[in-house]
């Protein structure tokens, strides 16, 4: 009977060392200590031994069944503890993705925009978005009493400050302070008291261009806008200029680009025109030139100017130009 007992319990911890599921364990629970398990029927078995061998095999019979039972449960405890770490360190499961930052697409196309520039030998400047009334206005040949500042209604800091209406003082700051030659953008934001709708904001964002040199023509500011639409909208862009006004450039034009959407043909986007209005430009004016004292018979040059969400909206396909400055990420997320 010892021997059995020894036996026995070498297979049960045999059996047991390799098991990695519970649903195994229970199986040897069953087949050992179960109503019918093997050391139960060992136990039923001490009734018909001797007087003095039924406590001998009795004691050693339930000090098994305990150790079994011992054995089993800490075996459960353990195939637990190792998928509760399994679980912890599983890397198949997805991650909680960092919600990491990205560009607005204002400042995508910005970007864009300067690239091209940057090509054609442009370079950055920067002026003040709070301006005086002499570098908005003055300087740039409008004068107090002039009509064409009634179409920048502004925001006034002070009687002499303001927000400024457009992107065209920097031109002046930048003429102040460097000779010819000169070819710069500058971009940045611009306040007008427009109400808002779904192509005008109160707030809204412009690029400028200034070339100055000796022998600067129409011809060089034509060239340039056209390779800026060839290259921002594809080589079959096609660029119109018809006659304006600004005080500050002679002559002045505004500028269109062929619909990217129609090529021309005419469609909802360009209001069956096949042209889509992008900006003014024109010769820089020589009141403009005497005002930062630069030899009006020597330098010629060309300026432009362009709102940039009119070229983020034509180039995004976006129709209301408050989808920029919502801060709907579900809008922003798409870029
Ligand atoms: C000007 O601001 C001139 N400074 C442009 C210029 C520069 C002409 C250099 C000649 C030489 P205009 O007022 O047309 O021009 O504005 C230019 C562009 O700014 C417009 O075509 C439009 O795209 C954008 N813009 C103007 N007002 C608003 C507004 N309230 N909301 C959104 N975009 C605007």
């Amino acid at each position: 009977m010892k021997a059995k007992i020894k036996e026995i319990e070498e297979k049960f911890h045999s059996e047991i060392k390799n098991i990695s599921l519970p649903e195994h364990l229970e199986e040897i629970r069953v087949k050992y200590l179960g109503r019918k398990g093997i050391l139960t029927s060992l136990l039923k078995q001490v009734s018909i031994l001797s007087n003095d061998e039924k406590p001998v095999f009795g004691k050693l019979l339930n000090n098994l069944k305990t150790n079994m039972s011992t054995r089993i449960s800490e075996e459960i405890a353990s195939i637990k503890s190792v998928k509760r770490t399994e679980v912890k360190l599983d890397i198949s499961l997805p991650g909680i993705k960092p919600l990491i930052g990205f560009k607005h697409p204002l400042t995508l196309i910005t970007q864009e925009i300067k690239e091209i520039f940057f090509g054609l030998g442009f370079e950055t400047v920067t002026g003040p978005e709070i301006e005086t009334e002499y570098y908005n206005f003055e300087a740039l040949n409008t004068p107090e009493d002039h009509p064409a500042r009634d179409e920048h209604d502004s925001f006034y800091i002070t009687s002499k400050d303001l927000l400024r209406t457009h992107t065209s003082p920097v031109q002046i700051r930048v003429m102040e302070k460097q000779k010819p030659p000169l070819r710069v953008i500058a971009h940045g934001r611009c306040f007008r008291r427009d109400a808002t709708d779904a192509t005008h904001s109160p707030i809204f964002h412009q690029v400028e261009g200034l070339a100055v040199d000796t022998n600067i023509t129409f011809g060089d500011l034509k060239g340039v806008l056209e390779v800026f639409a060839k290259q921002l909208f594809g080589r079959q862009t096609k660029i119109r200029f018809r006659p304006d006004f600004f005080p500050f450039t002679e002559p002045s034009a505004e500028y269109a680009f062929s619909c990217v959407n129609c090529k021309g043909k005419g469609c909802r986007i360009c209001k069956n025109t096949g042209w889509l209005e992008i900006g003014g430009a024109g010769m820089v004016d020589p009141e403009v030139f005497k005002m930062v004292h630069y030899d009006t018979e020597k330098y010629s040059g060309f300026a432009f100017g362009m709102g940039i969400e009119r070229i983020a909206m034509i180039k995004y396909h976006i129709h209301d130009i408050r989808m920029f400055f919502e801060n709907d990420l579900r809008f922003l997320r798409q870029f």
